[in-house]
């Protein structure tokens, strides 16, 4: 990128080699989105059960990716945005139980082609706000023409209740931002702790039929 490109080029898609990085990152969410399908798959033939409820996947707006750069004081530019944002490609993945979140994020993280950067655990330490989730930062094989490249996607894995509570609660901060009051935090804090407690006593209910009695010998046997 020459000097100039470099200092007026306001917006990232008015930049050189937008296209291949838009096409890179979308790769990477379609690597993992397979990966992820084949294991789904896998789990279900072998145990008759399928630990994925759903899966939704996007990729940072231009507009998003930039406000970021702006937040860290970084070059607006997309070397920096490549150097700097590591959420540029997201997957959710929305698991039915507690434990089905860690079975999938070990399965898909003892692949040997998957590097971990970093893991934040926050259904073991929720946020104050009541958030809930597991985050993986994780760096994914491209194969392109001239070889391939890592590329980083931010796995975020959740139970349906946790995604019910994070939905609801992004759209209200989202739009009602000015009317959050304490009080309201701290209903919303509530609302995630009821949440959490079903999920404990959903996870028990599944146990109990699936991993325990008669059912668990069949399941075993397959
Ligand atoms: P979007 O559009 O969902 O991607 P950073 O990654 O630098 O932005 P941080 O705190 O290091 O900030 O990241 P963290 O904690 O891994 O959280 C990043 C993402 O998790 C957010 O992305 C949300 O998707 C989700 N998240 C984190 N905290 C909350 C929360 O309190 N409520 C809800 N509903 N979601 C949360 P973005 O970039 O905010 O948005």
């Amino acid at each position: 990128m020459t000097w100039v490109e470099k200092n007026f080029a306001r917006h990232l898609d008015e930049q050189p080699g937008f296209d291949e990085f838009v096409h890179e990152y979308k790769s990477a969410i379609k690597e993992v989105d397979t990966k992820l399908e084949i294991l789904s798959e896998d789990f279900a033939v072998r145990h008759d059960y399928n630990p994925i409820h759903h899966i939704v996947k996007r990729l940072k707006t231009p507009v998003s990716i930039e406000e970021k750069l702006h937040r860290l004081e970084c070059d607006v530019t997309i070397p920096s945005a490549r150097e700097n944002i590591y959420d540029i490609a997201g997957v959710r993945v929305v698991c039915n139980f507690v434990e089905d979140v860690y079975d999938v994020a070990k399965m898909l993280t003892s692949q040997n082609d998957i590097k971990v950067i970093s893991e934040k655990d926050y259904i073991k330490n929720p946020k104050p706000n009541g958030y809930r989730s597991l985050h993986l930062l994780i760096k994914v094989p491209v194969f392109l023409l001239d070889g391939h490249i890592d590329i980083p996607v931010e796995v975020q894995l959740r139970t349906v209740a946790m995604d019910f509570w994070a939905s609801l609660e992004h759209q209200l901060r989202y739009k009602k931002a000015n009317h959050i009051t304490a009080t309201t935090d701290i209903e919303l804090k509530a609302c995630a702790e009821v949440s959490a407690n079903l999920d404990k006593r959903m996870q028990k209910i599944f146990n109990e039929l699936y991993k325990g009695g008669e059912y668990r010998e069949n399941y075993w046997d397959v």
